[in-house]
C-alpha cells in the first residue's frame, strides 16, 4: 500500500469510528407513552434590582419610539425571573422535534424574542422589521460565527444551527441590542415566562439533570425524577453573584 493509499483508509477507519460514536450519543426522538411533566418556577434570591434605561443613541425616530429597558435581568413581582433557559442535559430519548424554521426579528431595535430556543438544524429567519441597517455579530463557536451587515433593505438574512449550543448576539450599529439564540438537540428546553415559570412535557419517565441557565445569573442544576403521568414540581432560586 503506498502512502496515499494508507492515509486514505485511515482516515476512512477514523470517519466510521467517529461516525459511530456520534450516532450512539445522538438523541433520539420517537413516541412517549406515560410521559410526566417538570414544571416549576427559576426565582431570584435576595432583593430584585430595578432595570435600566437603554439610552438611544442611534436612529432615535426608529429605535427610540418605545422605552427601552436592560434585558440581563428581568425579575417579576413574585421575583420571578423571565428569560432563564430550563432544560434537560442528559436525555437520550424522548419526544420528537421538528427541524422547523425560527424567526429571529429586529424589531424597534429589540431582538424579539430575546431568547430564542430552536432545533439543531434548525435555520432561523433574521428579520428586519425596521428597515435601518443593522449588524447583526453571533458569538458561537460550534456552530460558525458570523458578522453580517444587513442593510435597510434587506428583509431577511437566513443562518443555519447545526450544533447545540447558546450563542450571544449582538448588533454593531446599536451597541444596546442583545439576544441569546439556545440550540438545543431536543424538545426539553423551555424559557422561562414573565412570571419565571416553565413547563416541560411528555419527558420519559426516568432520572435526569436539569439544567437552569441565565445570562447574568448563571448556571445551577438539580436532580429530578419523572414519574408516569405525573408533574414533578421543581422551585429553584438563584442569586447574583
Ligand atoms: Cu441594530
Amino acid at each position: 500500500m503506498n502512502t496515499i493509499r494508507k492515509t486514505l483508509a485511515v482516515a476512512a477507519a477514523a470517519g466510521l469510528i467517529l461516525g459511530i460514536a456520534t450516532q450512539a450519543t445522538a438523541y433520539e426522538g420517537g413516541e412517549v407513552k406515560d410521559g410526566g411533566t417538570i414544571s416549576g418556577s427559576i426565582k431570584l434570591a435576595g432583593a430584585p434590582p430595578a432595570r435600566k434605561e437603554i439610552q438611544v443613541t442611534k436612529d432615535k425616530e426608529i429605535c427610540g419610539k418605545e422605552k427601552h429597558l436592560s434585558w440581563d435581568l428581568i425579575v417579576g413581582p413574585n421575583k420571578g425571573i423571565e428569560n432563564a433557559v430550563v432544560s434537560l442535559t442528559d436525555v437520550k430519548k424522548g419526544k420528537k422535534w421538528a427541524t422547523a424554521k425560527a424567526t429571529l426579528d429586529q424589531n424597534g431595535c429589540v431582538y424579539k424574542p430575546h431568547v430564542l430556543v430552536v432545533p439543531a438544524g434548525a435555520t432561523v429567519d433574521i428579520l428586519n422589521s425596521d428597515g435601518i441597517l443593522h449588524n447583526i455579530h453571533t458569538y458561537s463557536t460550534a456552530n460558525p460565527a458570523f458578522n453580517k451587515a444587513q442593510p435597510k433593505f434587506k428583509k431577511v438574512l437566513t443562518a443555519d444551527f447545526k450544533k447545540p449550543e447558546t450563542i450571544k448576539v449582538t448588533c454593531d450599529a446599536h451597541g444596546w441590542m442583545l439576544g441569546w439564540i439556545v440550540v438545543s438537540d431536543h424538545p426539553y428546553v423551555a424559557v422561562t415566562d414573565e412570571k419565571g415559570e416553565f413547563t416541560l412535557k411528555d419527558v420519559p419517565p426516568g432520572q435526569y439533570k436539569l439544567e437552569v441557565w441565565h445570562e447574568t445569573l448563571g448556571k445551577s442544576a438539580k436532580e429530578v425524577t419523572v414519574k408516569p403521568k405525573e408533574d414533578t414540581k421543581l422551585h429553584i432560586e438563584l442569586a447574583k453573584k
